[in-house]
């Protein structure tokens, strides 16, 4: 009967959260400015749309157009913008949005008796950007569109094409070609534009790529895009728009729809800058920040998909020829929190664009000559890099490497997918465990320690007699926590796998003792997680890095469950690093909130999130605009609501709600990813737990928490269990 309840009750549940759940941002007004326009994305073509109606412009960016090298870090460039002008005069009833549901971008609006209606995506199966314009009466679409290209390619026009074609200082050569359809009327191209005369309906197909090949041993390049972007553009052709908007939006959907979260269904009758406003100003909005959750689902899928480059700093998004840290990959966090919700929010099609970056960057890595570098096994990297792997050599980052293969055992952790850990994830990480084997050395208390690291990005400097820490200050310093807990982590890591591989016993022995002898984490003089070795930490430090609490998150050394002494020490030091930061340090504390339990602080960071780190468009701002803190809230918001980092007495440990707010008393969640390879559904009630439904696709045996209850069960590959 509990059984048929819960089935029940989820199937109910999807169909009416599907229905009901408005999950769309909406204005009331075209962008004035590039932060309000709103972005689409295939994984590599990107537009931010502005919704312009007289005047639009889409600015778009492929992202493989990168300046640099294997040694030079370069930045990432923009392609280039379409301008349209059409001759409407005033307009009203003007509404633009962004549907998470399908990856469509809407405007409609009204000039005299014309209603318009545009709908612009960008398509993964077809790879072209689709921008269709139509009206509700005949050949009221009258103007003039044109390409335009930041760097100084040659653009002509012929027939109904728009070509644009350069090449970049690095000699990496790029193109776009833009067609542009029409029912009625007449289409000629003038002065390098389209001119269009009294059509019915406009559709615009952009194709957009470059002569970057996404392999050193290729050294990066392939053949000149032109008949690729060609070819593109003359299959999509031939598709009508309904089935290119067929196939994105089953693309897309099979990927979005696998998580559904209801945190209460808030009406979505004012536009998301109004809502965002009194959001900010402090009225309750739990649907917002279901939105926000989603938001990040969707930003990720539409910036990071298979055979691509994984999302920088700024998605695929970026208008500046010189953007704020070159739009890059900064490996001391960022780019690791653009991919933590990838697990848990079942974006699989999502990671391999990073797993490929690392196999590419250990090769660069270790055939690039660098004094600082002279690891004999194993590679590390800089702390911010172009795909390439080349560095901006601000910093070499040693514990870098290490905390990327964490995603590659993550990858097995959550999906049970021996393949892949035999063949990618174990090799990865046992060259980077030979590197530490051979780097730590042993202090004067026979702990082993890094020699000498550095705990972003600030340091402990002696100025006469007192310590000062320092912004930005890169001394290095021997058994950095950093370092340590991530060198931890990932021999901890590497001792399980070979467990599941049946592998390597001996390794696993030596590397198990070796975890063991790492110093720390120490607690120090004010009850504080050491950063340093020594106790030097400032109590007014209010840095936005906490490095050393990358053992609460996202390592697993500390725990309220396992270690409730330096769970306790890792609530001092947050409240003494405190929650003003900036956009992605705020997320970071919303996970290490949620991973000690403590969903009232963790709804309060999402709170300071809101008012001063997102924008109109509900992108992050750190600031400037960096999307990994969209990112690191999505994480965060999962980690409220489903844990699966431990494992006790062999088996997966899965926690129910650890975190939920009083804010968010009602709800239902669907879809969630745990590690063993989990699905989960749950749904709460007066901030209790109603049901829930644990999917299992291995035959598994797991301890399921929820509050104080425990339950212990085996499930068989592909069947259902549920709570009661
Ligand atoms: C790290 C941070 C900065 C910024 C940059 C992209 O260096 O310390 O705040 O987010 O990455």
């Amino acid at each position: 009967m509990r059984r048929n309840f819960a089935v029940l009750f989820f199937a109910l549940a999807r169909i009416l959260t599907g229905q009901a759940q408005d999950l769309s941002l909406w204005y009331a007004k075209p962008a004035m400015n590039w932060l309000e326009a709103l972005p689409i994305g295939n994984g590599s073509l990107g537009g931010m749309i502005f919704g312009g109606t007289a005047n639009e412009r889409v600015q778009f960016n492929e992202q493989t157009l990168w300046l640099g090298s294997e040694t030079e870090m370069g930045s990432y460039q923009p392609f280039g913008d379409v301008f349209i002008s059409w001759s409407h005069s005033t307009t009203t009833e003007y509404r633009r949005e962004l549907d998470l549901r399908d990856a469509i971008q809407r405007v409609s609006y009204r000039d005299g008796d014309v209603i318009f209606q545009r709908e612009a995506f960008s398509s993964f199966p077809d790879q072209v950007m689709v921008y269709r314009f139509t009206a509700d009466k005949r050949g009221k679409y009258s103007g003039t569109i044109r390409l335009a290209d930041v760097h100084q390619a040659r653009i002509t026009a012929t027939e109904n094409k728009i070509t644009s074609v350069g090449t970049l200082t690095n000699g990496l050569d790029y193109e776009a070609q833009l067609l542009v359809l029409h029912e009625g009327g007449a289409v000629t191209a003038k002065n390098n534009s389209i001119v269009v005369s009294n059509a019915d309906n406009v559709t615009l197909l952009l194709a957009a790529g470059t002569s970057f090949a996404n392999d050193p041993l290729k050294n990066w390049r392939r053949e000149h895009p032109h008949e690729r972007v060609t070819q593109r553009l003359a299959a999509a052709e031939k598709k009508s728009f309904a089935e290119l908007c067929a196939a994105h939006v089953a693309d897309y959907q099979k990927i979005f729809s696998r998580v559904s979260l209801n945190l209460g269904t808030g009406k979505n009758d004012l536009p998301t800058d109004v809502r965002l406003e009194a959001r900010k100003a402090g009225k309750a909005d739990p649907a917002l920040e279901a939105l926000l959750f989603q938001y990040g689902r969707y930003l990720l899928i539409s910036s990071s998909r298979t055979g691509g480059l994984p999302a920088n700093l700024q998605g695929i998004w970026n208008q500046d020829v010189k953007p704020a840290w070159y739009s890059g990959y900064t490996t001391d966090i960022n780019i690791e929190m653009n991919y933590w919700l990838a697990e848990p929010t079942a974006l699989a099609e999502c990671l391999p664009p990073l797993f490929d970056w690392l196999h590419n960057i250990a090769i660069t890595s270790k055939r690039t000559a660098d004094p600082r570098i002279t690891a004999q096994r194993g590679w590390f990297n800089y702390s911010t890099m172009n795909p390439m792997g080349g560095g901006s050599k601000w910093g070499v980052h040693k514990p870098g490497s290490a905390w990327l293969v964490q995603h590659l055992w993550e990858h097995f952790a959550f999906t049970g997918d021996t393949h892949f850990l035999r063949a990618v994830a174990y090799p990865a990480m046992k060259e980077i465990v030979e590197f530490w084997e051979t780097e730590l050395v042993t202090n004067a208390n026979g702990k082993l320690i890094s020699p000498g690291g550095w705990s972003p990005e600030h340091g402990p400097l002696k100025q006469g007699d007192k310590i000062v820490i320092k912004e930005g200050d890169r001394t290095l310093h021997p058994g950095v926590s950093y370092d340590q807990e991530i060198v931890w982590d990932l021999f901890n890591n590497f001792a399980e796998a070979s467990q599941v591989l049946g592998a390597d016993a001996e390794d696993r022995a030596k590397v198990t003792s070796i975890r063991d002898r790492l110093l720390g984490p120490k607690i120090g003089r004010w009850g504080q997680i050491q950063e340093w070795m020594e106790d030097v930490d400032d109590p007014n430090d209010h840095h936005r890095h906490t490095s050393h609490l990358f053992a609460l998150h996202p390592g697993r050394q500390i725990s309220p469950l396992t270690t409730p002494g330096l769970a306790a020490a890792a609530k001092v030091t947050l409240n003494a690093r405190g929650d003003t930061s900036t956009g992605w340090s705020k997320a970071w504390k919303i996970n290490f909130w949620a991973r000690l339990g403590d969903g009232e602080r963790a709804h309060k960071l999402i709170g300071e999130l809101f008012k001063v780190s997102i924008l109109d468009n509900l992108f992050d701002t750190h600031p400037p605009f960096q999307m990994d803190g969209n990112w690191g809230y999505t994480s965060g918001v999962t980690e409220m609501l489903l844990q699966s980092h431990l494992r006790q007495d062999g088996q997966q440990v899965l926690q129910l709600l650890p975190a939920l707010p009083f804010a968010w008393p009602d709800g239902e969640v669907t879809g969630l990813r745990a590690r063993g390879g989990f699905v989960v559904d749950m749904a709460w009630k007066n901030g209790k737990l109603v049901t829930a439904k644990i999917h299992s696709f291995n035959r598994n045996r797991c301890r399921v928490l929820y509050g104080s209850e425990v339950r212990d069960l085996k499930i068989n590959a592909n069947e259902d269990w549920f709570w009661k």
